[in-house]
């Protein structure tokens, strides 16, 4: 990867043009809040700098019209001014500065900081403290995303991540911003998504004595459980340095959420530019590769090739890895089936050979030697013991894992192998190169028959073409069509229509498939989507259960606003898993259910989007084909049987069962 493959800026010592001294931004935000200035700390007043208007740089929009990446600099007679000696003796870092001095601040600092080590993009909500933040980084030729809430903008930015391998950046304001940010920080964290949170907080010294600011909340302690690392920059002087460990700290190992803490009066901080220019840092082979021991990789390979049933199973760890090419050669140099977990789908294509997706619990059961790699033996995987794994005993693993942590975390792992994933399959590759033997043919082909049958007893479900419709017949329909635009991101969250997808739905290329992952969190989808759009230009097909949409729906306006190339469907069956629940005292709508005959295509029509309703699987794909071929923001509305969906989807062994409680 590329990821610092940005030349460094050098331009940040030019002359910044002249302006008058500014006012304090006008009130946009609580008009009593008196915000003469975030005075550094010598409690010398320093203006703030005026917002910035820059003009002739074009609205955002579609990939193609995206506004050259600026160089740090301040170009549009934005930047700090200079010569005012009051705002060089403000400076805690630095001394005294003559006239003539140029300055720089923390709101460029951080700007240029993150420029310097690559990052282009910032997804966010504005709002005191950071409102000038945002919009000067989009002056500088960031790009700046806003969401309508700050939990879409974390989701947003921590797929960034996990489709770029750079952190993703999410840009909130302190409280009650920073803990809608939160959710999706402590998520990223728990999927291994890189991703930094950086909130606006409010002053320290007031947070420290309980004293009442606004929005007054001690946001590091708070997010420190809550992900992989959290750090706070007191002073302009080490913003650089703060960056640089919060870049590190989600990329480098397993990488993760990091919160980055910055009180407002940091931004309005001075130091001389060219100190300024010297403290930034540029991180240097941020993930560096983790080469596993030779010993361990020789142990791994003596118990593969005693194997007489093994089997690989890729976790989401593994297509993060972007070791495409070392994976594919893993499969078929061994001849060993594979079986992905819901993100790794299309590591390799569903439909290859060795894919052992559709005979999934015969594999679990039968195989003998499993190979993880990128996967965690956690719930999704019945903690790698109990019934679908067949008779105790029955089987040993190999694991492929950067954190030696993971290991033994549930079962005994007889084969450890700790490194990063690239490097860790590339010496198993290696390994199996001479006098390989493939996998019994017993064993490939009762696996094949497995499939086989499997897929005829699904083949007519999927091609119904009910009205109104159930979950296999318009899946059949939306299979169809990743199947013919396998370049298409396919976003999913919801229950049935989460679980019934991940099954039908196949897919062809590596990191195509974003979903709820590990906690199964509803509300991924409309974040997922605008940072899938925006990083890699593809065209998005978001497949929503209606209660999932809910929770992030509003954001069609940001994609309406970024005119992305998003399909959203909607799969609406009134309800939580199903629309037929009721009330036993018949007061009140059952607990599960919503509005009957909801027209969420409605909601995207309100913003210039493209709204349909659709009841059968054929006028399904017709939406969603004429959807992708124009690129145009379109909601559809499918409307799907009310008692189609069991309740829970797949998972609904998970609900908690009293004797007392009638069922
Ligand atoms: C943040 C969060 N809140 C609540 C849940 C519990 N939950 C799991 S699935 C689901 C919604 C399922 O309904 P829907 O999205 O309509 O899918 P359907 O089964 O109807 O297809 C909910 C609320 C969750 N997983 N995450
Ligand atoms: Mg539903």
């Amino acid at each position: 990867m590329n990821f610092f493959s940005r030349k460094p800026s050098n331009k940040s010592e030019q002359a910044a043009p002249q302006q008058p001294a500014a006012a304090p931004i006008p009130a946009a935000e609580p008009a009593s809040t008196p915000i003469t200035a975030n005075a550094p700390d010598t409690k010398t007043p320093v203006p703030l700098i005026k917002p910035s208007y820059p003009l002739g740089i074009p609205r955002p929009g579609s990939g193609s019209k995206l506004p050259p990446y600026v160089p740090a600099a301040y170009p549009l007679g934005i930047g700090p001014k200079k010569g005012d000696p009051k705002k060089a003796e403000a400076t805690k870092s630095e001394p005294a500065a003559s006239e003539d001095v140029e300055l720089t601040d923390g709101f460029h600092l951080v700007i240029d900081a993150l420029k310097l080590n690559g990052i282009d993009t910032i997804y966010g909500l504005p709002g005191i403290p950071i409102t000038d933040l945002g919009r000067l980084a989009q002056a500088e030729g960031l790009r700046v995303i806003s969401f309508r809430h700050e939990q879409n903008a974390g989701n947003a930015a921590a797929i960034a991540g996990y489709l770029t391998k750079k952190p993703g950046i999410c840009l909130t304001v302190s409280a009650p911003g920073f803990l809608n940010g939160l959710t999706a920080l402590a998520n990223a964290t728990t999927n291994c998504f890189p991703m930094i949170l950086i909130s606006g907080s409010s002053e320290r010294e007031i947070v420290d004595l309980q004293q009442g600011d606004y929005e007054e909340m001690d946001q590091l302690a708070i997010a420190k459980p809550l992900c992989k690392a959290a750090f706070r920059v007191l002073h302009a002087a080490d913003i650089g340095i703060g960056i640089a460990r919060a870049i590190r700290a989600a990329v480098s190992g397993r990488p993760g959420g990091v919160y980055l803490d910055l009180p407002a009066k940091l931004f309005a901080q001075t130091m001389p530019a060219a100190a300024g220019k010297k403290s930034l840092v540029k991180v240097i082979d941020p993930a560096p590769a983790q080469l596993p021991a030779p010993h361990a990789v020789q142990r791994a390979l003596d118990l593969l090739k005693g194997a007489k049933r093994p089997l690989i199973i890729f976790g989401k760890g593994a297509s993060y890895a972007q070791a495409d090419e070392e994976i594919r050669a893993l499969v078929e140099k061994s001849g060993i089936p594979f079986l992905p977990m819901s993100m790794a789908k299309g590591l390799l294509p569903d439909t290859h050979p060795l894919c052992a997706g559709a005979a999934r619990s015969t594999v679990l059961k039968e195989s003998d030697v499993v190979v993880l790699i990128g996967a965690r033996l956690n719930w999704l995987l019945s903690h790698g013991k109990g019934k679908s794994w067949g008779a105790p005993g029955s089987k040993k693993f190999i694991q492929i894992d950067i954190e030696p942590k993971e290991m033994d975390s549930n079962i005994e792992i007889a084969a450890p192998l700790v490194g990063d994933i690239g490097s860790c399959v590339a010496a198993l590759v290696k390994g199996i190169d001479g006098g390989w033997q493939a996998p019994p043919a017993d064993w490939i082909n009762t696996i094949k028959k497995k499939k086989e049958e499997n897929v005829a007893k699904m083949a007519w479900k999927l091609s119904n073409n009910a009205a109104p419709m159930d979950f296999h017949g318009a899946l059949g329909a939306l299979r169809t069509v990743i199947r013919e635009r396998p370049d298409a991101i396919l976003v999913n969250e919801g229950a049935n229509t989460l679980d019934l997808a991940r099954g039908v739905i196949d897919m062809y290329q590596p990191r195509k498939r974003l979903d709820v992952g590990t906690w199964g969190v509803m509300g991924i989808g409309m974040g997922f989507s605008v940072a899938a759009a925006i990083e890699t230009g593809k065209p998005v097909l978001a497949v929503e259960g209606d209660s999932a949409f809910g929770f992030c729906g509003m954001e069609v306006e940001t994609i309406c606003r970024y005119e992305l190339p998003v399909c959203v469907v909607v799969f609406n069956n009134d309800g939580i898993y199903r629309g037929t629940d009721t009330d036993p005292t018949g007061r009140d709508p059952g607990t599960t259910v919503f509005v009957k005959g909801a027209r969420y295509d409605k909601m995207m029509e309100a913003f210039g989007g493209h709204g349909v309703t659709v009841t059968t699987p054929h006028e399904l794909k017709a939406a969603v084909d004429a959807a992708m071929d124009s690129g145009k923001p379109t909601l559809i509305n499918a409307v799907i049987d009310p008692a189609a969906g069991t309740e829970s989807g797949r998972i609904g062994n998970l609900n908690p069962q009293s004797v007392l409680t009638k069922k």
